[in-house]
C-alpha cells in the first residue's frame, strides 16, 4: 500500500504537524513508565485518540498495521495496546510487534511509537493510566494515538471510552453471532468495521449488524474490509481521520469517563491499600472509609 495521509484531513487533527524530527524513544519510554506508576504528572497535548476495540483474534493489530501503513510517515503515531488483564507491562508485547510490518519500513519506524499497558494493580486504575499516556504522547508531536483494546469487560470499554472516537472490530461470524453486541460495546462505536472480508460470512456478520443497528437512531456506518489483502483499507485510513461523533456514543464515552473521574478521585482521597487493610482487620468499615473519603 503505498498512500500517504491526505493532507487536508490530516489538518482537521487539532495541532497537526507540531513538528518533532527526532523522537528520543529511551526518554520516551521512562517518562512512560514514570507516568504508569505515578510519579510524573502528564503534559498536555492536543491531537486525536482513536480507540480500535473487539474480540480476541478478530485482527485489530493487523488493521492498524495495515492502516499505520496509510498514516505514516505523513502523521506521527502512537499505538497503545491495553490488556487490563494481564500481568506483563511495558514495552511492547512481542505478538503485536511481529504484526508490525509498518516497523520494517526506516522512513515509517520513526514515525510509530508502540507499547503495550497492563493494569498496574487490581485498583482499576487503567483507564485514567491510559488516558494520561494519551495526553502526554500528544504532548510529544504525535498527531494520533490508537488505543487497541480487547474489548471483552469492563475494564476495556473504559480504556476505549478514553479515546475521541471509537471503531468496534467484529470478524466473519463463527455461527456465533456478533461478539460486540455481546460485549456491549456497539453503543459506544462511531464506525463498525467488519475485517477478514476474504473469509465467508463477513456478509452475514454485516448483515446481522444491520438488523441490530437499525433500532438507533443515528445507526454507526458499518464498513468491510480486508487487513489481510489490504481491501477497503485506504478509505478506511482517511475515513478515521474525519469520523463524526455520534450522539450515542459520545454519552456513552461521557458516563464511562465520569465514572473514571469520580473513580480517580476516590482513589486518589487515599492510600487504598491501608484502607482495605484495615477494613480487613477491623480497624474501619467500607461506611467509615466512604464517609472519610468525601
Ligand atoms: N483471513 C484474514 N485473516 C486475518 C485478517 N486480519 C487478521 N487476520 C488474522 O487473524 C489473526 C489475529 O490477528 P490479530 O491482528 O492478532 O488480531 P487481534 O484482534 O489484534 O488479536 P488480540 O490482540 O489477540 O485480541 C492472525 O492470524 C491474522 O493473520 C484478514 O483480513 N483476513
Ligand atoms: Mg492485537
Amino acid at each position: 500500500m503505498r498512500v500517504s495521509v491526505n493532507a487536508e484531513l490530516a489538518q482537521a487533527i487539532p495541532g497537526f504537524g507540531k513538528g518533532c524530527d527526532y523522537l528520543d524513544r529511551r526518554a520516551l519510554a521512562k517518562e512512560i513508565t514514570a507516568i504508569e506508576e505515578g510519579l510524573l504528572k502528564p503534559d498536555v497535548g492536543q491531537g486525536l485518540i482513536i480507540g480500535i476495540t473487539g474480540a480476541p483474534g478478530v485482527g485489530k493489530s493487523c488493521l492498524i498495521d495495515a492502516l499505520l501503513h496509510c498514516w505514516t510517515p505523513g502523521l506521527k503515531v502512537a499505538v497503545l495496546a491495553v490488556d487490563p488483564t494481564s500481568p506483563i507491562s511495558g514495552g511492547a508485547l512481542l505478538g503485536d510487534r511481529i504484526r508490525m510490518t509498518s516497523l520494517d519500513d526506516s522512513e515509517r519506524r520513526e514515525s510509530i511509537y508502540l507499547r503495550s499497558i497492563a493494569t498496574r494493580s487490581a485498583s482499576g486504575s487503567t483507564p485514567y493510566i491510559v488516558s494520561d499516556l494519551c495526553s502526554h504522547l500528544l504532548a510529544r508531536d504525535f498527531d494520533l494515538v490508537v488505543i487497541e483494546t480487547v474489548g471483552a469487560g469492563q475494564a476495556e470499554i473504559r480504556c476505549a471510552a478514553m479515546a475521541d472516537r471509537i471503531i468496534v472490530i467484529e470478524g466473519p461470524s463463527r455461527g456465533d453471532g456478533v461478539q460486540a453486541e455481546k460485549a456491549g460495546i456497539l453503543e459506544l462505536a462511531d464506525l463498525v468495521v467488519v475485517n477478514k472480508c476474504d473469509l465467508p460470512g463477513a456478509d452475514v456478520v454485516v448483515n446481522q449488524l444491520s438488523m441490530s443497528l437499525d433500532l438507533d437512531i443515528e445507526p454507526p456506518t458499518v464498513v468491510k474490509v480486508s487487513a489481510l489483502k489490504g481491501d477497503g483499507i485506504e478509505p478506511l485510513a482517511k475515513t478515521i481521520l474525519s469520523l463524526k461523533k455520534r450522539t450515542t456514543s459520545e454519552k456513552a464515552r461521557i458516563r464511562e469517563r465520569l465514572m473514571i473521574a469520580n473513580e480517580r478521585r476516590f482513589l486518589e482521597s487515599m492510600d487504598f491499600k491501608a484502607a482495605v487493610d484495615s477494613i480487613h482487620g477491623g480497624l474501619s468499615t467500607i461506611e467509615s472509609i466512604m464517609e472519610s473519603s468525601k
